[in-house]
Parts: C-alpha cells; sequence; structure tokens
C-alpha cells in the first residue's frame, strides 16, 4: 500500500465521517403565491430560478417537495428562516424538517 493509500477501518466502533442529514420540505397551499415561494428557494437554498420553479411546482402539484438537504443545525436554521419571512410577509406557507 502506497504512504497515502486509505486503510478500510476494522470496525464499525467508531462514529460515522459523515453527520446525518435532513431533508426541509415545503409544503402546499392555496394561498401563498409562487413567486414568493420560487424567492425563498433562491434565498435560502441557493437555487438558480429555473430549480426554484421545477420545486415550487412540484410542491405546488405533489403537495410536498424538497428544498434541500443538509445537516441538523443548517436544516433547522432554514426552516426558521423560511417561516419567519412567511409570517413576516403574511403568507401561511409551511416548512418543516425530516430525517433524510
Ligand atoms: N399553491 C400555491 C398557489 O397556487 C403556490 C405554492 C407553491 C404554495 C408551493 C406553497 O410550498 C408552496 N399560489
Amino acid at each position: 500500500m502506497s504512504a497515502t493509500a486509505t486503510k478500510t477501518r476494522p470496525s464499525s466502533k467508531v462514529a460515522p465521517r459523515t453527520p446525518p442529514l435532513y431533508k426541509v420540505l415545503l409544503l402546499n397551499d392555496d394561498y401563498t403565491p409562487m413567486d414568493f415561494v420560487v424567492e425563498v428557494l433562491m434565498r435560502y437554498f441557493r437555487k438558480s430560478q429555473a430549480e426554484a420553479v421545477r420545486i415550487m411546482l412540484q410542491v405546488h402539484h405533489a403537495g410536498v417537495g424538497v428544498a434541500g438537504v443538509y445537516p441538523f443545525e443548517i436544516a433547522e436554521t432554514k426552516v426558521n428562516q423560511v417561516r419567519a419571512a412567511a409570517q413576516r410577509e403574511g403568507h401561511p406557507l409551511q416548512c418543516t424538517l425530516e430525517p433524510e
């Protein structure tokens, strides 16, 4: 084995290398404007406009959709940002977390 080669860990007794991930979900409703949902996806989830429109329409038609997948504290922050923005603007948009 070369000096830089990585060995496989001998057992599962060590902590996983990656943190558990959580999906941030957007839920559909009849009142939140489509443009607002697209803006939220671009601002808080760093989506392009085309991707934001795609996700918004997915939620609009299926009832729920994934805005992004993150470690817990980042996902929680994004949920709080979306809820605060929706409340500020008086929209009923719902946003929640679920383990991936
Ligand atoms: N259904 C909303 C409308 O017709 C649009 C919408 C999309 C609302 C996604 C919420 O998470 C949502 N204005």
